[in-house]
């Protein structure tokens, strides 16, 4: 069959399973464009193309399938840039597919040329510059391979205006990706398992640290077996909150930077930790001359590489962690860890009756009451996509998410401007899901011009605003370590109910916490995307915190008598 190279690779990605796509048009990829109209495929107009990579990634979050996301060359490639490198960080499978001019013009500098795969090199994990319609096919298969095995990442396919227009032989079969991409996990070492079990059954104080690698591997229920049959604590990173039910009597919480206390204290006296997916983050490990000196590590990942890169390994398994955890469950029996629960359930102490959601709000709207009590309203099923900041770090504390791949949040890169794209494309994936971004007022602002799309393509998503008058998270790292010299993070805002209005999108303020469940329910109830307006506490704080690089243990409290709330009682 001929067709062209636009055709080509529209008739891929139906063929690789494409039913959304996320772009914005201009003329390198206008043969692409022109193509579009004959396929089954949905085009999500963007404001933005940045907006068009998050959408991408918040729809592979949301769906576990690879997101697609279009733009033309030079600029709207750029503007790609942050969207991929987000989704590099967190390991989230995309690919994007960027025009470029045509094959004889490279490197003559002509309108609207950049190198995005040179820009983009150390932010995929893969990139493709085609110039020849007969390699379009390969490419995309390829593209789709590369980013959803092993270790998932986001592809980048650049293909000139000529190899879009020029016709061939379109041979779908001849184009899959050779063995050489198609890499299978090397067996596991028996001997590295062996250890390892070994270890497990002989820990007094073991913990699991459970990260964003298990809902990779859509391994939750295998999590969920062995922390069952074995006792076995479990510590979640930010991106593996969802793995373990957040009701689960043995998931203790978030560790890290702003984790929960117990945590963190729990993993400087563990005498065991069983790393699983997770790559031990700067925010997750505080000062690592001092990260859990009395614990011997087990690390379960994919990625070689992540083996011993920033902590010391005792037992290194390069697996699937499904894999691991699998092979490891017949060999395992129930342990004997009744006083190291015990003792960390006493490390909690009277956190929960001290905590900010028991407290009146007595005229003071809190960020954290906001965000539980949407966790009341949404019984704890809602897809929360965030983004960065205090607010984002509130929702890890006071959203206690039961199911898997219902947080949504820029992790690693932690980019503002995230959440309102992201919820767009977690909404597209999971279109009978309940669908809210939790955004701060300064990285609403990043990305807003989405709205736009929310309603062209009439979306239910819902938005909370977390509004705060400032730059919420900067302002409390000047507060602690910068004598609170303030500088640039007061914040000025639109009236965000009438912008909202603007687009014709329904929204309402809120500043009393009684008003705060009300406000959800009506939103929940309309049928059309929603936007409140929380104007919250201006100079609340996250705690607990464990300022950069200092150990673990050592992390700020919440002033007691709660200094932000005293007066409330
Ligand atoms: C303001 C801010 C504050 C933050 N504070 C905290 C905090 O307090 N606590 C916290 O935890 N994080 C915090 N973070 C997030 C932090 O920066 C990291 O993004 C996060 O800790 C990474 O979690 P992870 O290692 O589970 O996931 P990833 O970074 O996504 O790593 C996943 C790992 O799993 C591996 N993997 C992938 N697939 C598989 C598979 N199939 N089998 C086995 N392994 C697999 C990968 O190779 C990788 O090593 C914060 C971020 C921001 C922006
Ligand atoms: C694109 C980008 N620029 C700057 C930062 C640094 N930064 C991290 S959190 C933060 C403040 C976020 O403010 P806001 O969106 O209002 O959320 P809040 O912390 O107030 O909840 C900033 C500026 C960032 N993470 N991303
Ligand atoms: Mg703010």
């Amino acid at each position: 069959m001929r067709l062209t190279g636009a055709e080509i690779l529209w008739d891929c990605l139906v063929r690789e399973g494409v039913t959304d796509i996320f772009g914005y048009p201009g003329g390198a990829i206008l043969p692409a464009y022109d193509a579009m109209l004959k396929y089954p495929i949905r085009h999500v107009l963007v404001r933005h193309e940045q907006g068009a990579t998050h959408m991408a990634d918040g729809y592979a979050r949301a769906s576990g399938r690879v997101g697609v996301a279009v733009a033309t060359s030079g600029p709207g490639a750029t503007n790609m840039v942050t969207g991929i490198a987000t989704a590099m960080m967190d390991s989230s499978p995309i690919v994007c597919i960027t025009g470029q001019v045509g094959s004889r013009l490279i490197g003559s500098d002509a309108f609207q040329e950049t190198d995005i795969t040179g820009i983009t090199l150390p932010v995929t994990k893969h990139n493709y510059l085609v110039t020849r319609a007969d390699d379009v096919a390969s490419a995309v298969r390829e593209a789709f391979l590369v980013a959803k095995s092993g270790r998932p990442g986001p592809v980048l396919i650049d293909i000139t205006k000529d190899a879009q227009q020029s016709s061939c032989t379109f041979d779908w079969d001849a184009a899959a990706p050779d063995d050489s991409v198609n890499r299978k996990m090397p067996p596991m070492h028996d001997e590295n398992m062996r250890q390892a079990i070994a270890l497990i059954a002989s820990a007094r104080r073991p913990l699991i640290l459970a990260g964003h690698g298990i809902l990779l591997a859509n391994a939750t229920e295998d999590l969920r077996a062995f922390v069952d049959a074995t006792g076995i604590p479990v510590a979640v990173t930010l991106l593996g909150i969802g793995c373990l039910p957040a009701s689960h009597p043995l998931n203790l919480g978030m560790m890290g930077m702003h984790g929960e206390a117990w945590v963190n204290t729990a993993i400087q006296e563990a005498d065991l930790l069983i790393a699983l997916g997770m790559r031990f983050d700067d925010r997750v490990t505080g000062n690592l001359k001092t990260y859990a000196q009395e614990a011997r590590k087990i690390h379960v990942d994919i990625d070689p590489a992540e083996i011993g890169k920033n902590v010391p390994t005792d037992v290194g398994i390069v697996a699937d962690v499904r894999d691991a955890l699998r092979a490891w469950g017949p060999a395992l029996e129930r342990l004997d860890v009744s006083d190291w629960v015990a003792r960390i359930d006493a490390l909690k102490g009277d956190s929960a009756v001290r905590d900010i959601q028991n407290l009146p709000d007595d005229g003071h709207l809190y960020a954290a009451h906001v965000i539980n009590d949407l966790w009341r309203a949404t019984h704890g099923q809602a897809v929360v996509v965030t983004d960065v900041g205090q607010h984002q770090m509130w929702e890890a504390q006071y959203y206690h998410h039961e199911l898997p791949r219902t947080l949504i949040t820029s992790g690693g890169l932690g980019t503002m401007g995230f959440a309102l794209p992201a919820a767009i494309g977690a909404k597209m994936a999971c279109p009978d899901a309940e669908v809210w971004a939790i955004v701060g007022d300064g990285g609403f602002q990043m990305t807003m011009c989405e709205l736009a799309t929310i309603q062209q393509e009439r979306l239910k998503v819902n938005i909370a605003i977390i509004n705060n008058g400032y730059l919420g998270m900067v302002r409390q790292w000047q507060e602690f370590f910068y004598e609170r010299r303030y500088a640039a993070t007061p914040l000025l805002s639109p009236d965000f109910v009438k912008l909202a209005g603007a687009y014709g999108i329904e929204s309402c303020g809120v500043t009393s916490r009684k008003d705060v469940i009300p406000a959800v329910e009506s939103a929940r109830a309309h049928n059309g995307a929603v936007l409140l307006d929380f104007r919250v506490e201006q100079e609340d704080s996250v705690f607990p915190m464990v300022p950069a690089g200092a150990d673990l243990h050592k992390m700020i409290r919440r002033p007691t008598p709660l200094a932000e709330t005293g007066a409330d009682r």
